[in-house]
């Protein structure tokens, strides 16, 4: 797939000039982060923010938009025979910058000049919150403010801005998101031909991450491959699967253009799901759909969040583990046993999109606060929905040993929740699947060329 033209940086820093208004902006690209000794670095990965205006995949850049004066300008170092010796050729700055319509480049060292020669004539420098430590320094040399109090002293009108473009996917970024949706399923494809007693998380997790770095792609965030599904993020491999367990996998890739896919699956270890797995994967379905079903521009997230959760509600009290009502179930939080986390995310540049810039930004409608209360508090997502917003949608069904015992003795929900049924689930594991959607301008689609499977069927004939 091309990479984006030049028109598309160009018109993506007049947007975002003509939605700011003033001042200088600074974007501080990412550079190489050492591991365990400076040579030793971790994959490169460059500042999402920094990719979508300037469409530069280097460390070590720097840029600034001026909007007083109209210019832009990226700071970076011309590589030295040394550089070239022991990374091979790459084109020189200028040229890399003439590839996204960046016509003036200039040493990195000139960046202090040119940030201090702003604040010398009280020209508003806009910054957004650093997340790494090497900025967290940086932006305390060429700004003065203490890193502690750089989060709070970030430019909330370029955070917005930002948010609104990026929130917004364009069909040539969902080209991308599709082409990464489309490798993260045959990453899926192979954990559910793989899967088998007796095999290690870790084999099943290098079986995965093969069909994505084979594609030329690296993978989105760090895999979760375990048969410990009731831990949210199990990003370590440490047991050997067994008949009768169930293997969860989340897992997705990001394209060379770094727009991310990511779903997660849910399998029997062995040939089939037990009548109890089954039951619970079936629930797991049906929350699945109600949250969907709810999908549409003007719907918030957050009534397909609770939607998933009054399902969830109906289900549980159908096999006897909740009671009550549903509806005031899911609404007063006691759902959150089960499903302590959000329905979904957006996704896009990032696999959660933009969550440095702040969730409250993202996921929130202006004027509507992120709840506190356990399970909601974890709702990344809430607001209206918008064509052109691009999300996962992830409802799981958990069962929390740690979580049990600790509401039980707090008697929390016991109007909603059968305590003592629930003593024999304790071993359950948790299950979820995930599949990313797109808004479109009457609906909602799911995103991908190719299917992951999601029936009881589907996953047994993706066995094999
Ligand atoms: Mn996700």
């Amino acid at each position: 797939m091309k990479p984006f033209s030049k028109e598309t940086y160009i018109e993506r820093r007049n947007e975002l000039k003509r939605r700011v208004g003033s001042g200088l902006l600074l974007f501080l690209g990412n550079g190489e982060a050492a591991m365990n000794y400076a040579d030793n670095t971790y994959h490169f990965r460059q500042d999402s923010s920094f990719h979508y205006f300037f469409g530069s995949d280097w460390a070590g850049l720097a840029a600034v938009i001026d909007i007083d004066e109209n210019r832009e300008i990226i700071f970076g170092n011309e590589l030295t025979i040394d550089d070239i010796v022991w990374m091979g050729y790459q084109p020189t700055l200028h040229e890399k910058c003439e590839l996204v319509g960046i016509r003036e480049t200039r040493p990195l060292a000139e960046l202090d000049t040119v940030v201090k020669a702003a604040l010398a004539k009280h020209q508003t420098v806009h910054f957004l919150p650093p997340y790494r430590g090497e900025h967290q320094v940086w932006l305390w040399e060429l700004l003065g403010i203490l890193p502690a109090e750089q989060a709070s002293k970030a430019s909330v009108g370029m955070i917005k801005a930002i948010v609104d473009m990026r929130n917004h996917k364009t069909p040539e970024e969902i080209e991308h998101i599709e082409a990464a949706v489309d490798v993260s399923v045959d990453m899926h494809l192979a954990a559910y031909r793989t899967v088998r007693p007796g095999m290690t998380e870790a084999q099943i997790a290098a079986e995965v991450e093969r069909a994505c770095l084979s594609q030329d792609c690296y993978k989105a965030f760090p895999t979760i491959a375990t048969v410990k599904g009731q831990t949210l993020h199990q990003h370590r491999f440490m047991n050997t699967l067994e008949d009768g367990q169930i293997f969860l996998l989340d897992a997705g890739a990001e394209d060379p253009m770094h727009y991310a896919g990511d779903l997660s699956s849910s399998m029997p270890v062995g040939d089939r799901f037990t009548d109890q797995q089954a039951m619970i994967y079936n629930l797991h379905l049906k929350t699945f759909k109600a949250a969907v079903d709810t999908l549409a521009p003007g719907v918030p997230f957050r009534q397909a969040h609770i939607n998933a959760a009054i399902t969830l509600c109906e289900g549980m009290k159908e096999i006897g583990l909740m009671k009550g009502d549903p509806v005031e179930a899911a609404h007063t939080g006691a759902y959150a046993m089960f499903f302590p986390c959000g329905l979904g995310h957006m996704m896009g540049l990032d696999v959660h999109d933009m969550e440095n810039l702040g969730e409250q930004y993202v996921g929130y409608p202006e004027g509507v606060e992120k709840s506190k209360q356990f399970g909601f508090k974890s709702l990344r997502l809430a607001r209206p929905l918008e064509p052109g917003f691009v999300f996962t949608v992830e409802p799981g069904i958990y069962f929390i040993p740690e979580l049990i015992d600790k509401w039980r003795a707090e008697h929390q929900f016991t109007d909603f929740i059968c305590y003592d049924r629930l003593e024999a689930w304790k071993g359950f594991s948790g299950l979820r699947n995930e599949l990313d959607y797109l808004i479109t301008a009457d609906g909602a689609r799911v995103l991908g060329h190719k299917q992951k499977p999601m029936t009881i069927e589907e996953v047994y004939a993706a066995r094999g």
